[in-house]
């Protein structure tokens, strides 16, 4: 690393310092970038990994913690300035953001340019540089409460292996590596916010798209550590605490073939409406006393809180989604939060026993009960599976021998997760692939994917030259 860097602080590399099975995908990368930009060289590199939640499903927005680890997955995205950008800037009086990326077959295409002093995030338009422009405005909030920001002409070229729609939030990583860029770029270097604040600042920047989630996914692209898992804490500002995992088992993620795009369905943001945060046994009581049909109306609801309908819902009702809502399946919703956010916290000190050798088998297979039992509720309580979900989940224990297996992120398609001893991991991914997709190992018309990852390192700058 260049110069000492407290643990704090977003890394920022020099090439030797590049963890090896990063280095080739970054290489492609700067060769696409001097083709598209007259054999020009791009200044930096910004990296932010996609994450799996091993526990702490919908839970992160009602204030409770979460255990994701950031995977070997990310987005990359190289960045240079025209060769006349930088020594007329004076004389400027607009910006311009252009951004490139790494089409499906492995050649740079065109995305957008857009103005880049002010840049509007349109909710209407789902395209994922949407996403950048996330990371981007958030930045510029963020400088024009201090001196603003410079007027710049930027090139970006994005790259990425993070699945969309997904539950590996893509999304997350590249808001948050496009905050990086903007970071670097308008002011120079990136200390002016450490890795817990960047985290903020992005959970903040993704609403921008519509979607009221909460801080884990930005949250873990920041903080992790390699080789562990995070605790994330949202009560009292962002804790994060390393978890070690147990050795001898993987983490192994699978895709049933649905995909959900949050920002375009009401389904994320309905659920995010009445957020539960009334911790403690006390609360759980109360959620059981709570009948589960016919689901509550909002009069009904303002009644059990003792407040007005109409106070109610300009505090809780605030995106279109939430307003669409016709009924409020309090117990249930509320059943899945309490004892998923016990379940985290007895996840998290299972693995505080992790390494401790005769224990290390009980030790999973607990773990592996504490996973399906979060799948069961996000299933039954929640409703935030799908058929093929469930499918996948259960062919993953029946058939792969998984100690647990449970839905990741939001749900409603994209991937599960599954613990699996590390000497079954590939009798697991040829098994299942042929239980789930079948003699043509495709589902959906696309090749089944499934693959297992280590616990990677957090983002981090590449500093060129
Ligand atoms: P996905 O859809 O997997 O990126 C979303 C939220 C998380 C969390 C999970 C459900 C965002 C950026 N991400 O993740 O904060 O609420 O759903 O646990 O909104
Ligand atoms: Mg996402």
């Amino acid at each position: 690393m260049s110069g000492q860097q407290s643990e704090d602080a977003i890394p920022v590399l020099s090439r030797p310092d590049l963890p090896g099975n990063h280095t080739a995908a970054i290489e492609s990368l700067l060769t696409h970038y001097s083709k598209t930009f007259d054999n020009s060289k791009p200044e930096f590199v910004a990296r932010a990994p996609g994450r799996v939640n091993l526990i702490g499903e919908h839970i992160d927005y009602c204030g409770y913690s979460v255990l994701p680890m950031a995977i070997d997955r990310h987005i990359l995205i190289a960045v240079g300035y025209p060769s006349n950008a930088r020594s007329n800037q004076n004389e400027r009086s607009s910006s311009t953001l252009r951004i490139f990326h790494i089409d499906s077959s492995d050649r740079p295409a065109a995305t957008v340019t857009v103005e880049a002093d002010g840049v509007a995030v349109d909710k209407e338009n789902l395209a994922w540089h949407q996403y950048v422009l996330c990371g981007f405005r958030g930045v510029q909030d963020y400088l024009l409460k201090g001196g603003g920001f410079p007027q710049l002409d930027i090139n970006l070229m994005v790259t990425g292996d993070i699945p969309s729609s997904s539950g590996l939030s893509s999304s997350s990583a590249l808001v948050v590596c496009s905050a990086l860029v903007a970071m670097r770029a308008y002011t120079g270097s990136l200390s002016l916010l450490d890795r817990r604040g960047m985290a903020s600042l992005c959970a903040t920047a993704e609403r921008y798209i519509g979607t009221e989630g909460g801080g884990m996914d930005q949250a873990i692209s920041l903080c992790a550590r390699p080789g562990q898992a995070m605790w994330i804490n949202f009560k009292s500002g962002l804790e994060t605490r390393p978890v070690n995992l147990p050795p001898g088992y993987s983490w192994v993620v699978a895709h049933c073939g649905q995909v959900l795009n949050k920002a375009a369905t009401d389904q994320f943001n309905q659920r995010d409406a009445l957020g539960v945060t009334q911790p403690g046994a006390a609360a759980d009581l109360a959620a059981q006393r709570l009948r589960a049909e016919p689901p509550y109306s909002l009069a009904e609801v303002a009644a059990e809180l003792s407040v007005e309908s109409s106070a109610l819902s300009a505090i809780c009702l605030t995106s279109e989604a939430a307003k669409r809502l016709a009924g409020f399946q309090l117990r249930q919703r509320a059943l899945h939060v309490f004892n998923e956010a016990q379940r985290v916290l007895d996840f998290r000190d299972a693995c505080g026993r992790a390494g401790s050798g005769d224990n290390d088998e009980n030790l999973a297979a607990r773990l592996g009960e504490l996973m399906n039992a979060s799948h069961q509720s996000c299933s039954e309580l929640y409703n935030c599976s799908c058929p093929e979900l469930d499918r996948l989940c259960q062919i993953c224990r029946d058939v792969g021998g998984a100690l647990g297996s449970r839905l990741t992120g939001a749900g409603w398609g994209g991937c599960c997760v599954s613990l699996v001893p590390d000497s079954r991991v590939e009798k697991f991914l040829s098994s299942v692939r042929d239980a789930f997709a079948g003699p043509t190992g495709l589902v959906g018309g696309r090749p089944f994917l499934a693959f297992a990852s280590s616990p990677s390192t957090g983002a981090y700058l590449l500093q060129l030259n």
